[in-house]
């Protein structure tokens, strides 16, 4: 049994080198920008890494790549996973195996699945102190990818094969701001801070739905003076981190750096990014600084996540992506922002189409943090933003119709028709490709309310 079966596997990879049916190579960059072809994918193992064996030892010979192996060699054969699209490995007729992609460009080691699906590359960009690594680390931590995979059928899987040194400052911060309460230094200006990667599956009914899930975080020095080559614009996902603090310096008439990143990001989208495949999302962090009793925030307030024994739960968006929760938070926030930074509001919706723009809050800690430590955790919304993105994306399911508890619905009874037909207009808005009249029908109705 066990000689068919590797009969069978030789002739499918002979099968798959000579005719390369499976490859659909997917296309992806490396840390420094660089777009990446199917041929500046490299493969190796850590011992042709670290140049402890060559190339001729597994009987190959390379002139123009010292020591990796490439797809197009003669006698070397793919090796696929569930993923497809490209080969996760290659191995040699008498068994080596090369299970390294590195970038021909940087010579970095890439993820696993590079080549094999579709990448989501978000990056977090923001004034200095804005908020980006305390909630980029959130976002890597394995505890916060089981708090999300929980009751759906969505996994989440570090996808960088070693733990590259340069990612080392990283991951100790990630630990020491988890169980020591120290929080991370601010990055240095121009610091090489490397992508995580995230290998993302959603199985539903027969379909699995797989991405490449990259997170970039930036110095804040580099988004206040924004270069025009900066590698910031290979991104499809550009988050927008404003410090609430920042907004409460702004109301009290103060300077504030938050205007500025926007001022050189929106001109350098708009020549760059002609492609229009990019998305935006307003984030504001440190939330626990702001006024919930404040009417544009008031109906924004109760939380998407709690702590259960020490342990971070779903509250919101426990089996699924509620749409319709996260839509009124975004309404408020707009509100909001409307109401307290006029110019800095409509020049985002001037600049950024509708169906590209959302906005979203956090707070990643949830209280004032004193000499880089914090003493309570006390976190807010933190699953919102990404959520947004994967759900969008099919890589999350989707909370489509809740039930309602009983005394809600009795509540609900007492709107009216006009009402009610918004409501479900409102529910459903994002899914039927409602434009935004809707949503700025209702902020006036809310306002009205409110009144
Ligand atoms: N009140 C409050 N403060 C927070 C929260 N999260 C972060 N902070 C504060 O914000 C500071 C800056 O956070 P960072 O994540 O390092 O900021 P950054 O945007 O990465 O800054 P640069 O690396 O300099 O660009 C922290 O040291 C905390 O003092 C929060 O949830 N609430
Ligand atoms: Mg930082």
């Amino acid at each position: 049994m066990k000689k068919i079966s590797k009969k069978w596997r030789s002739w499918l990879d002979s099968f798959l080198i000579d005719g390369k049916s499976k490859i659909s190579y997917q296309k992806l960059c490396d840390s420094e920008g660089n777009p990446l072809e199917e041929e500046d994918i490299l493969f190796a193992d850590e011992n042709m890494m670290t140049g402890k064996q060559t190339l001729g030892v597994w009987g190959l010979d390379s002139p123009e790549e010292e020591n990796f192996l490439t797809l197009d060699m003669e006698g070397v054969i793919p090796v696929f996973d569930e993923a497809g699209n490209f080969p996760i490995a290659l191995k040699t007729k008498d068994g080596h195996l090369a299970y390294l992609k590195v970038s021909r460009k940087t010579k970095e080691v890439l993820p696993i699945h590079a080549g094999c699906c579709p990448v989501l590359s978000v990056i977090f960009i923001g004034a200095p102190s804005a908020g980006k690594t305390v909630h980029f680390l959130q976002l890597c931590d394995p505890a916060f990818h089981d708090m999300l995979a929980r009751n759906t059928t969505c996994s989440f899987e570090d996808d960088l094969p070693s733990d590259a040194v340069r990612r080392k400052r990283y991951e100790e911060a990630r630990a020491d701001m988890k169980n020591k309460k120290i929080l991370p230094e601010p990055n240095r200006k121009g610091e090489v801070i490397l992508p995580y990667y995230f290998y993302v599956q959603h199985r539903e009914g027969e379909e699995t739905r797989r991405a490449l899930l990259r997170l970039d975080d930036i110095d804040g020095e580099q988004c206040t003076n924004m270069e025009w080559e900066s590698k910031i614009f290979q991104s499809n996902i550009f988050i927008i981190t404003i410090g609430a603090d920042e907004l409460l310096a702004a109301e009290r008439g103060e300077e504030v750096q938050y205007t500025r990143v926007v001022k050189q990001l929106l001109p350098r989208l708009k020549v760059l990014r002609q492609d229009g495949e990019y998305e935006v999302r307003v984030m504001i962090t440190k939330c626990d600084l702001l006024d919930f009793t404040n009417p544009y925030l008031e109906t924004a307030s109760e939380n998407s996540i709690e702590l259960k024994g020490g342990k971070i739960r779903q509250t919101a968006h426990e089996t699924g992506f509620d749409y319709q929760v996260f839509k009124k938070r975004s309404r408020c926030i707009q509100n909001y922002l409307r109401k307290e930074c006029p110019n800095f509001y409509s020049n985002l919706i001037n600049s950024i189409p509708a169906e590209k723009l959302d906005f979203c809050m956090v707070a990643s800690i949830g209280e004032e943090c004193k000499d880089h430590r914090y003493e309570h955790f006390k976190p807010m919304f933190i699953d919102e933003p990404i959520l947004s993105i994967l759900a969008k994306e099919g890589l999350y399911p989707v909370e489509v119709l809740r039930e309602r508890p009983e005394e809600e619905e009795a509540k609900s009874t007492v709107k009216s028709a006009t009402q009610k037909f918004y409501d479900v207009i409102n529910r459903f808005k994002d899914f039927m490709g409602l434009p935004d009249e809707y949503d700025e029908f209702m902020d006036e109705d809310e306002e009205d309310d409110e009144e």
